[in-house]
């Protein structure tokens, strides 16, 4: 398979890149940091969406390096946001169910934060809900780990995929990330109103914060701000961007 001769040298290479992506939070319409999305300069098939990469990488056996790669990446980026006069904006990184098989990673993540001299609470890990059927016992504990070190922890793409509200149960989540599904339009369909301010009620009752991805339209937004959504996140605030284009998106809306 030629992706794969291709990704083994694109990490030599350094043609795997971060970009990031604003997330907004409600109050005021406060930027709170950026999601780190991976994407792949390859040099001449032009960019490679994640999608058609990542489930390759992680077939190759490289999810805990890219894994770790991504985590690095995202902290240096952060730590320079913190050290500029951006102050403290969390940096999201998504996280494969692949790498929880690793009893080590609370480690891992602990020993990259303080390499880089990030605190805990700046790190959000984004997973999705597939992480809880594997070995339900193995990953709460590994989430017990990283919460009492201070990370937030988000189930990634709500709503779609295999598993229903027992992800919700089993592991203590603080931010579920509404699927962009939903939220296309959801100022004009009924059936995304219901599913929309379902989750939101489900966030309420659990005490977990909701937000809401793909947001491309300002009647989208205001229709989720109005019916109690928390955070934002989409083309209509921002693309996912390179590190420095995002400080200066941040220092622009100052
Ligand atoms: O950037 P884009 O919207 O195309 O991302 C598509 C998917 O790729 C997202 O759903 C995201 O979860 C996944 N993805 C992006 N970056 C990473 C990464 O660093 N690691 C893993 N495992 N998945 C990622
Ligand atoms: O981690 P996750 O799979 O949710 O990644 C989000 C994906 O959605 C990224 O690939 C990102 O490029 C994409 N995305 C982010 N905002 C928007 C948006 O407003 N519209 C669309 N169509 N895609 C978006
Ligand atoms: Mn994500
Ligand atoms: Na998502």
């Amino acid at each position: 398979f030629a992706l794969e001769q291709d990704l083994r040298q694109a990490i030599d290479r350094r043609e795997l890149r971060l970009a990031y992506q604003p997330l907004v939070d409600a109050s005021q319409g406060c930027i709170g940091g950026a999601e780190a999305l991976i994407r792949w300069e390859h040099p001449t098939r032009g960019l490679i969406p994640p999608a058609q990469f990542v489930p390759v990488l992680e077939s190759m056996g490289l999810a805990q390096e890219i894994g770790m790669w991504a985590l690095n990446t995202a902290l240096r980026e952060a730590r320079g946001w913190a050290a500029s006069d951006l102050g403290r904006l969390r940096v999201a990184v998504n996280v494969s169910s692949l790498q929880l098989e690793r009893d080590d990673l609370p480690q891992l993540v602990q020993r990259t934060l303080e390499s880089h001299g990030v605190s805990a609470s700046q790190l959000e890990l984004e997973l999705t809900e597939s992480v809880a059927t594997s070995d339900a016992e193995h990953c709460r504990g590994i989430f017990a780990r990283l919460r009492a070190m201070g990370i937030k922890l988000a189930v990634d793409d709500f709503g779609t995929g295999y598993s229903g509200f027992s992800s919700l149960r089993t592991l203590d989540f603080d931010k579920i990330k509404i699927d962009r599904e939903f939220v296309t339009d959801v100022d004009s369909r009924g059936d995304s109103q219901a599913i929309c301010q379902s989750i939101i009620a489900l966030g309420r009752g659990l005490g977990i914060r909701v937000l809401a991805e793909g947001v491309e339209r300002r009647g989208e937004y205001e229709w989720l701000r109005r019916h109690g959504c928390h955070h934002f996140q989409g083309y209509y605030f921002g693309q996912p961007m390179t590190g420095e284009a995002f400080a200066a998106w941040v220092r622009d809306r100052e």
